[in-house]
């Protein structure tokens, strides 16, 4: 293919405007410039996608599904255009044009089909399983709503819907000749004939799952994959027969049933929505994947006989689970396998990620759910959890551990056990959670199939979280670390290390803090009106709210930095700027209250001269991946003080080290993994570990002793009953925490590591008042982050599940 020029850009960008919307260059609005670029980029990935599969296809290659609920991708112009290498080529063709490119940029929605992390990181390992040369493709739903939008309205979170697809739907190629269709209730009637034992499901309702493909550009190399989002649309828009005998509402069910489907996520992150809605976009995206999938390979090797050697499922936790069923299904119903045969072949090609611990997130379905809804699934199972179950009782002859390892008991089918057992491996997203699924959660299934256990730390995207977002640090990499060859090798970072005590190196990295800093400053105030400090540390918490996460302790701090200002006014001291982002899932509502709190606090804080130019506290609205691109260049303190053993990884915590912000943080998830890399001395460690955590809470731990005993935790806590000065009061926080209500008081042990939060706030802001230091850290973090890319994560998939090859 010819280069591509800002010139011929122009061209197919007027081309494109004509075609699509009628319009000149001259009379074209933002809106459709935006997407005339992404029809652009899409036509030019859509024919080395074409190659790509070709190119698969001929060399008979192993094929990666990466099968999630949920793909948290953001904007994809940017993004598109750096991995296609024309990003500088189209800023000046839009430039040329008339437009402003920042503001085309800017206009493009989130495509936020995800909650938090575990979205993320399936976006991410799509970047890099395409840069890696990974044959892969990505399936999920083509929800028509992403996560809500979040407003504060008087302190509180109100949600409103997320309508990405007016614009964002540039990106989808809709391939309605690739339809699936899934089979929803009825009944299963089986009999004997021929000498065969007959299965069949009638009665059912059809859905169609019409595949809506968002191509995957890689960084330098042509190999393109697919995201599938599958739609769902009913076969037809009314029942005939029904609205002939005048049941017009009744003729209609059917096609809302089917067509709600896609309609929105699921808002709750590490929380399980036992309702039917769930489960049936759960089955429908892994039907519709599997038989496309099983399709594809019957095609090309006209038997499913070798299906595992040419294909590898990967689960993004437990939510895809019903893969296993599923594929059993296919290969025994459709295809005449033996039940030996396809427990073989599912067995090998399907593997597990866990992605937490928590016990209200660990996936459990009613039984007659799964019966009602899906009733020749639920035979599979009750087959699968039978022959599982014996096969755990001759291995251990232990009742205790037939039951803690069964897939379906007491009435509920459980997804981690059935992953488990059908899958061919099991893996932990960074050591200590992998060694707590060994150790504790899945203890018993480890000692009966050790082989089955990995860790596989997550990463994220260097080049979207770096060198796309962070153009300053970008260039300051380049001229020191051996120009771009940190973009395809991240381990070259580590080049920077040298230069911990070049004054000027050290200079520079401060300079391109401040200047983001300054950027982000605009930004916010632009955005969310808010006028923001560049002379104060810009110490940051983003991510989901969730009591584990521990926001509130980080509240209860500044409560008391707060507190130490009113008893002496005067008081000189290094200006901080502490700044929140969090959405709560809707119907979590202690997440809501601290949200409120957060913003009273703010409220209070901001208003209060003695704060002025000392204290700051801001909650941004709306936290999303875009606004994430803004921030985390700008950040200087990364806030991961999550109780220890509880956040499996987190990823935030990598995408700020790599910026340059150093780490208040706990020993949990991958921060443990930081620490290894950083030493004490780079980072701000404090509190229990995740044994001594365990330890406590056997021991039995009382914080009232807490309260009673640290005077300054106390006052601290008792503001929050008092509230401020909107007046309104946080008396059920403080009861959560001290007294406990219906519940274990403080679960998460904030009192527990209050004082050691203090001290660590405290010495992370002695180290600010000595620059060089503080650079000389920052430096270290960014040197050391190449370790956290997901190039390297997926490598370790495919080196160490997948077994396929890659760059
Ligand atoms: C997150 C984990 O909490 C986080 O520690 C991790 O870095 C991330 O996954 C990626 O591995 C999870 N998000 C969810 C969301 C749902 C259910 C379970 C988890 S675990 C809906």
């Amino acid at each position: 293919m010819a280069t591509v020029t800002s010139k011929t850009l122009e061209g197919a960008l007027g081309a494109k405007l004509r075609l699509n919307f009628g319009s000149t260059v001259e009379e074209a609005t933002d809106a459709q410039m935006m997407k005339a670029c992404a029809l652009v980029l899409r036509d030019m990935m859509a024919i080395r996608e074409v190659e790509t599969k070709q190119m698969v296809r001929r060399e008979e290659k192993r094929q990666v599904h990466y099968m999630s609920l949920e793909f948290l991708m953001g904007r994809s112009l940017m993004k598109n255009a750096y991995n296609l290498g024309l990003l500088p080529q189209l800023r000046q063709a839009l430039e040329n044009l008339g437009f402003r490119a920042a503001d085309i940029f800017e206009l493009e929605p989130d495509a936020a089909l995800g909650n938090g992390g575990l979205g993320r990181l399936a976006a991410c390992y799509l970047d890099s399983m395409t840069t890696l040369e990974i044959p892969a493709t990505g399936y999920s739903i083509c929800y028509e709503l992403g996560l809500f939008r979040q407003k504060i309205i008087e302190g509180q979170q109100v949600e409103l819907p997320d309508n990405w697809k007016d614009l964002g739907d540039a990106w989808l190629m809709p391939k309605p000749q690739e339809t699936e269709e899934v089979h929803f209730g009825g009944n299963i009637r089986e009999f004997w004939a021929d000498g065969y034992h007959h299965v069949v499901h009638e009665n059912y309702q059809t859905v169609l799952a019409i595949p809506c493909d968002m191509e995957i550009a890689g960084y330098e190399t042509r190999h393109t994959n697919t995201l599938r989002l599958w739609d769902a649309k009913s076969p037809s828009p009314v029942d005939m027969s029904l609205f002939s005998q005048g049941e017009y509402l009744k003729a209609t069910e059917a096609h809302a049933m089917a067509e709600v489907i896609a309609k929105v996520l699921y808002p709750e992150d590490k929380h399980i929505e036992g309702k039917s809605l769930r489960l049936k976009q759960q089955y429908f995206f892994v039907s519709a994947t599997v038989q496309s999938v099983a399709r594809r390979h019957l095609e090309t090797y006209g038997t499913l006989k070798n299906f595992h050697e040419k294909n590898v499922f990967q689960v993004n936790d437990t939510h895809p689970a019903l893969v296993i069923p599923e594929l059993m299904r296919l290969l025994i119903d459709d295809a005449g396998l033996s039940w030996d045969e396809a427990w073989y072949i599912t067995t090998h090609s399907v593997a597990y990620t866990n992605h937490t611990v928590l016990s209200e997130a660990l996936e459990r379905w009613p039984q007659d759910l799964i019966q009602r809804n899906l009733p020749r699934i639920w035979q599979v199972l009750v087959e699968i959890s039978n022959r599982w179950q014996k096969k755990v009782e001759d291995f251990y002859h232990d009742s205790t551990k037939t039951e803690d390892m069964a897939i379906i008991w007491g009435g509920q089918v459980r997804m981690a056990n059935l992953c488990i057992a059908g899958g061919m491996a099991v893996n932990g997203v960074s050591g200590l959670h992998s060694g707590i699924l060994k150790k504790d959660l899945f203890r018993n299934a480890y000692g009966m199939e050790p082989w089955k256990f990995q860790n596989v730390t997550n990463g994220i995207d260097h080049r979207r979280w770096l060198s796309e977002i962070n153009p300053g640090l970008d260039r300051l990499i380049r001229d020191l670390a051996g120009g771009d060859e940190y973009l395809l090798h991240p381990t070259a970072l580590s080049r920077l290390d040298d230069y911990a005590d070049d004054a000027e190196v050290l200079q520079r990295l401060s300079e391109i803090k401040r200047k983001n800093k300054e950027a982000f400053a605009d930004y916010a105030r632009r955005t969310q009106d808010v006028v923001l400090n560049p002379d104060a540390i810009f110490d940051v918490q983003v991510k989901r709210l969730h009591e584990y996460k521990r926001q509130l302790l980080n509240a209860l701090h500044i409560i008391t930095l707060y507190q130490q200002l009113q008893d002496d006014p005067g008081r000189s001291m290094q200006p901080q700027t502490f700044l929140f982002g969090a959405k709560a899932a809707p119907g979590y509502a202690v997440a809501k209250r601290i949200i409120h709190l957060i913003n009273s606090l703010a409220d209070q804080i901001n208003h209060d001269p003695i704060c002025k130019d000392k204290l700051q506290v801001v909650f941004l609205e709306n936290y999303r991946v875009s606004l994430a691109e803004q921030l985390i260049p700008a950040s200087e303190v990364s806030q991961q003080i999550s109780t220890a053993g509880k956040e499996a990884s987190g990823t935030g915590n990598m995408k700020f080290m790599m910026n340059g912000a150093l780490t208040v943080g706990t020993l949990d998830g991958a921060n443990v993994e930081m620490h290894d890399l950083l030493g004490d001395e780079n980072m701000f460690l404090f509190g229990l570990h995740a044994d001594e955590v365990a330890e406590l809470k056997a021991r039995g731990y009382l914080p009232q002793r807490l309260y009673a005993r640290d005077p300054i935790l106390r006052r601290a806590l008792d503001q929050l009953k008092t509230g401020f000065r909107d007046g309104v009061s946080y008396e059920d926080l403080f009861a959560r925490l001290v007294t406990g209500s219906n519940c274990a008081a403080d679960e998460y042990l904030l009192l527990a590591d209050f004082a050691a939060y203090c001290a660590a706030e405290k010495r992370m802001v002695e180290t600010y008042a000595n620059p060089a230091e503080w650079n000389r850290m920052s430096l270290h973090n960014i040197a050391r982050s190449g370790m956290f890319a997901a190039d390297r994560a997926v490598a370790e998939y495919a080196d160490h599940i997948w077994h396929v090859g890659h760059r």
